[in-house]
């Protein structure tokens, strides 16, 4: 058997990572793949998500508070450095699960999984050939230009830090108009039509950095995808099945008839 393909997904802060999983997993259950739900958030609360593996039996916030009497925000940082320690108790738990897909819901700040040394550990061990970064885009930022460039960069610097291929998901698509839903897409698409949205946006104080970050931009924009998503709607979902394929699958295990209709 292959070994699986494993998808981490991260964020900012409430960006919809434990969602998306949580979609995800019902959408490629309900297509017939065996998928895995990995949570690696210490201090997750969500009662969306029943993560098949759990890193809060081994590592949970509230006792890393506790124990060394550190308020939440230090307590994530320790805990992220626990986390390696069991990532082979993890990686064991999924080894006897087998399945297809493995996806990876992360800890709330993307910081913690984007930065911390620790994190490059956990995703080497983790992940294998046919590993993958879901980088998702919050619609509160990303429907400003400013925003989305700000987005663009954080994801380029995710791909940068983990070299692996990365994929970005636009969240809440649900919550955007129509028209913004198209404005925002287009973006992503067109280097030179967001130039002109942040110009519009006004004038930036730094004519030189901005000049910069977008000689920057437009090398390295158009090599990302950005898909929109919606887990309310589950809308966005096969797409992002059809990408994973492509990349890991040579696409040929296409079997979209079986799928439910993408309701998006
Ligand atoms: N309308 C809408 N709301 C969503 C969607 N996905 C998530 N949300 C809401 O956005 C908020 C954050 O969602 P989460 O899935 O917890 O996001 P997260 O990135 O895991 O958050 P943290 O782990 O706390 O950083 C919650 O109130 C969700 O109900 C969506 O597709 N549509
Ligand atoms: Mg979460």
């Amino acid at each position: 058997m292959d070994e699986p393909a494993t998808i981490f997904f991260t964020g900012t802060a409430g960006a919809g990572k434990t969602s998306l999983v949580a979609a995800f997993h019902a959408w490629l259950s309900s297509a017939g793949y065996s998928a895995s739900v990995v949570n690696l958030d210490p201090g997750g609360e969500s009662t969306e998500l029943e993560p098949d593996v759990d890193i809060r039996e081994w590592v949970r916030l509230p006792d890393v508070m506790e124990e060394h009497r550190l308020g939440p925000n230090g307590a994530q940082i320790a805990a992220a450095d626990l986390i390696a320690l069991k990532v082979f108790d993890v990686k064991q738990a999924l080894s006897e699960l087998r399945s297809d897909y493995v996806l990876v819901d992360t800890p709330g700040q993307v910081e913690l999984f984007a930065f911390r040394e620790s994190s490059k550990a956990i995703v080497d061990a983790l992940g294998g050939d046919r590993s993958l970064i879901a980088f998702l885009f919050d619609p509160a930022l990303a429907k400003s230009a400013n925003g989305f460039v700000s987005l663009l960069m954080l994801s380029a610097l995710v791909e940068f830090r983990f070299r692996l291929p990365t994929v970005n998901l636009l969240t809440k698509t649900d919550l955007l108009a129509p028209g913004a839903l198209e404005e925002v897409v287009g973006w992503g698409a067109d280097p030179d039509r967001l130039g002109d949205a942040v110009e519009s946006e006004g004038p930036t104080p730094d004519v030189q950095l901005s000049t910069g970050i977008f000689r920057a931009l437009e090398t390295i924009a158009p090599m990302m995808t950005l898909l929109p998503t919606s887990s309310r709607d589950a809308s966005g979902l096969e797409p992002l099945y059809r990408h994973i394929q492509l990349l890991f699958g040579g696409g040929e295990d296409l079997e979209v008839s079986q799928a439910p209709p993408d309701e998006g």
